[in-house]
């Protein structure tokens, strides 16, 4: 399986986040996709390709332009206000505030195109949300010209992402993207298979409405998880969407017993809805070491994740979402991958 990665993923370190009241460096940080580069060779998982350049028109076929637009402007705007550091919202238009009026402060612009203040930028922060849209559309047509698979290294991650708004370390829905990318390229229905420990929620609400994307979604309970608000059992999609939604909240402990159940039921929703390519939101936190995630998952199990999804048989890309810095996301999302071609 070819791998698409760019180094410039690496302009995006240094951040701060916010966990339990204190400010602490970012989770989502450089080295998770250097440990995964380096399993991907030692693995031989096959060749380590860069992307080729993109303009912005495939995104904004997801994502308002407007908050496309608004991306670049981000840190330039941040540095010019005087600020230094991590740029981050505070406030954001909930109930009972105007979210239809575009502010003019950097600060304010922040906190209208956001959910929460878990995506920060940093000077190198649209270069490597550019290069990780890049190697998204790069390894799709890879599978597009006849691959069987390919995997997109993404960094940033994009599932948190919506159609006009970032959070939960995601900027632009990589997964969300090439999706619609097969669409336009002639493929009648796409699934997104998102087995990231946290709810796909920017996934969800991009295609809530439609038919074409099926998007099926394994993930800690939001009652109890981050990102609370979105990933119930009972969002099941609306209008010509109906039905094309499944969600699979599982408790704090959940091992791969529960939700190796809960991809089984997937798979064959997936099957049944016979699309012409699958595309997995792959997220390694589900792993139990994972430094932020409450699942229980072996690294035992990872390869059975990719060989349930080869028994599809149908063209698969694997797009990296989530996975914390320990050694074993390494081991474990290129697990999936070997696992996947039945080694
Ligand atoms: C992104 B992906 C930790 C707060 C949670 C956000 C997590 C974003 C996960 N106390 N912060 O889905 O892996
Ligand atoms: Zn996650």
């Amino acid at each position: 399986m070819k791998t698409v990665y760019s180094p410039l993923h690496a302009g995006h370190g240094g951040t701060m986040e916010l966990v339990a009241g204190e400010i602490v460096p970012g989770f989502e940080k450089p080295s998770r996709a250097e440990i995964i580069r380096a399993r991907v060779e030692s693995e031989k998982l096959g060749p380590v390709l860069p992307p080729r350049p993109h303009d912005l028109t495939a995104a904004k076929r997801i994502h308002r332009a407007d908050y496309i637009d608004f991306l670049p402007t981000v840190y330039p705007a941040w540095e010019a206000s005087g600020r230094t550091g991590s740029a981050l919202p505070f406030t954001w238009p909930t109930r009972g505030l105007r979210g239809d009026v575009p502010p003019e402060t950097i600060e304010a612009r922040l906190g209208f195109y956001s959910f929460d203040a878990g995506a920060p930028f940093v000077k190198g922060t649209w270069e490597a949300i550019k290069s990780s849209y890049e190697v998204a559309l790069t390894a799709a047509a890879l599978v597009k010209d006849g691959e069987r698979s390919a995997f997109a290294l993404c960094r940033p991650p994009g599932h948190h992402a919506g159609d006009a708004f970032m959070g939960g370390y995601c900027y632009i829905n990589n997964a969300a993207v090439v999706a619609q990318w097969f669409r336009d390229q002639g493929a009648a229905r796409v699934s997104i298979l998102d087995v990231d420990y946290h709810h796909g929620n920017g996934t969800q609400q991009i295609f809530y409405r439609r038919g074409d994307v099926q998007v099926l979604n394994l993930h800690g309970d939001p009652m109890t998880e981050y990102p609370f608000f979105l990933g119930h059992a009972d969002e099941k999609g609306e209008g010509e969407g109906e039905g094309f939604n499944v969600n699979y909240p599982m408790p704090f402990g959940t091992g791969f017993d529960v939700w190796g159940e809960a991809l089984e039921d997937a798979c064959r929703k997936l099957a049944a809805y016979a699309p012409d390519v699958v595309i997995v939101s792959l997220g390694v936190d589900t792993f139990e070491k994972d430094p932020i995630s409450q699942f229980k998952l072996k690294s035992s199990d990872y390869p059975a994740i990719g060989r349930r999804i080869a028994k599809l048989g149908l063209p698969t890309l694997f797009v990296m979402e989530g996975g914390y810095a320990v050694e074993e996301i390494g081991i474990n999302a290129v697990g999936v991958l070997t696992g996947f071609e039945g080694r």
